[in-house]
């Protein structure tokens, strides 16, 4: 038996509406843009990927246009006639030749599993070793930027059993401002609702030190990379001291930085998040540093599209323990997708296709509908 080989790999940049602007510290979301690979194989299979991130260059080193061309110009050309079965192989071949680039990575990852999955008739989930749960908690973001907007969102969002784990992003106003805004919803929501924040690196050290201090006597229950990642100093202290349990995201570039970060102590909870690590294998390498460092862990995302989302979802489904569930809600935040199966959001969670590979289709008219020319 001839074994398949990777014949071509494309990428196609996408931009899709979403249901309201995404209001974050460093920006505001008026629409998300997808980087879609379709990785095509000798035996006719074609694989999936997604790799997308938030505001162009604002959220961190990546931008989904740098990421086409490193895809285009370095690593496509590097795994044409490599064995596409063979992961452990390509993946290595990849980190030899291109330092970073874990987003990319991250789409080419899924992509190859995605064909093995479909080839073999096996999801991704089982690839990865097998699902300890079919389906996943789902935290829902507020970040209309209005507190009043934001509550009738939430009190919406608990009335139709989606969502009963909040996120609300702040960091771009002043201290007391955001403070007041957090609290409010907390009352609101009261026991209803887990009520967390994500501050995105806004505070300085002596900021999040009165911040974490009254969150924490005021319910919040976890506060997500409140200082800049190259405060360590600042991230180990203020895990020591803070009230509420202190989550790393922008921390973690790399299963190193985990690593690092796990051996300082400079966080209680991960944010696992198949783009910052390489993709859902990798992220799994970051799982099991946390696991060893008894670290909590939560189900991140960088706001993907369906294809990452459910490739982030078949590689959590596999963990022993999300004591803090995941934020998988990117499809929802979008109007229009580039998938035939829409993710299913029921009873407060996402269920995961058992279907080969992702689970996932192409939607050819969409995908020519929402590419850019
Ligand atoms: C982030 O920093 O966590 C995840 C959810 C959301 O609303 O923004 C992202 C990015
Ligand atoms: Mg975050």
């Amino acid at each position: 038996m001839t074994r398949p080989t990777i014949d071509r790999l494309e990428t196609l940049i996408v931009d899709l509406p979403t249901i309201r602007p995404h209001k974050l510290a460093m920006h505001t979301m008026q629409r998300q843009t997808l980087v879609i690979l379709r990785l095509r194989c000798s035996d006719g299979v074609e694989g999936i990927g997604e790799a997308t991130t938030i505001g162009g260059l604002a959220y961190g080193y990546e931008s989904p246009e740098g990421i086409k061309a490193n895809i285009d110009a370095h690593l496509a050309p590097a795994l044409i006639g490599l064995p596409a079965g063979n992961i452990n192989a390509a993946m290595l071949r990849l980190d030899t030749l291109a330092k970073g680039n874990t987003f990319a990575k991250s789409a080419i990852e899924t992509a190859l599993l995605d064909a093995q999955g479909k080839r073999l008739g096996l999801p991704v989930s089982e690839l990865l070793g097998g699902r300890v749960r079919d389906s996943l908690e789902v935290a829902w973001t507020l970040a209309s930027g209005d507190t009043a907007r934001d509550i009738a969102e939430a009190e919406h969002l608990l009335e139709i059993r989606r969502h009963r784990l909040f996120k609300l992003k702040i960091g771009a106003n002043p201290l007391e401002q955001d403070l007041r805004h957090v609290l409010a919803i907390k009352r609101e929501l009261g026991e209803r609702a887990s009520v967390r924040v994500d501050v995105n690196q806004y505070w300085d050290e002596s900021q999040a030190i009165r911040a974490c201090q009254v969150l924490g006597d005021n319910g919040i229950d976890l506060v997500e990379q409140p200082i800049a990642r190259i405060n360590r100093g600042g991230q180990v202290r203020l895990n020591q001291r803070s009230p509420a349990p202190i989550m790393a995201d922008e921390s973690i570039e790399s299963v190193e930085d985990a690593f690092s970060l796990a051996a300082a102590g400079a966080a209680s909870v991960f944010a696992l998040k198949i783009a910052k690590n390489g993709g859902p294998r990798a992220v799994l390498r970051t799982a099991q540093i946390a696991e060893a460092a008894g670290i909590a862990l939560y189900g991140g995302t960088m706001l993907e599209g369906a294809v990452g989302t459910l490739a982030s979802a078949h590689a959590f489904l596999t963990l022993r323990q999300l004591t803090w569930g995941t934020e998988l809600f990117g499809p929802l935040l979008l109007t229009e997708d580039i998938v035939r199966e829409a993710p299913v959001y029921r009873d407060f969670h996402l269920h995961v296709p058992a279907t080969p590979g992702l689970g996932l289709t192409l939607d050819e008219a969409q995908l020519s509908r929402f590419a850019r020319r």
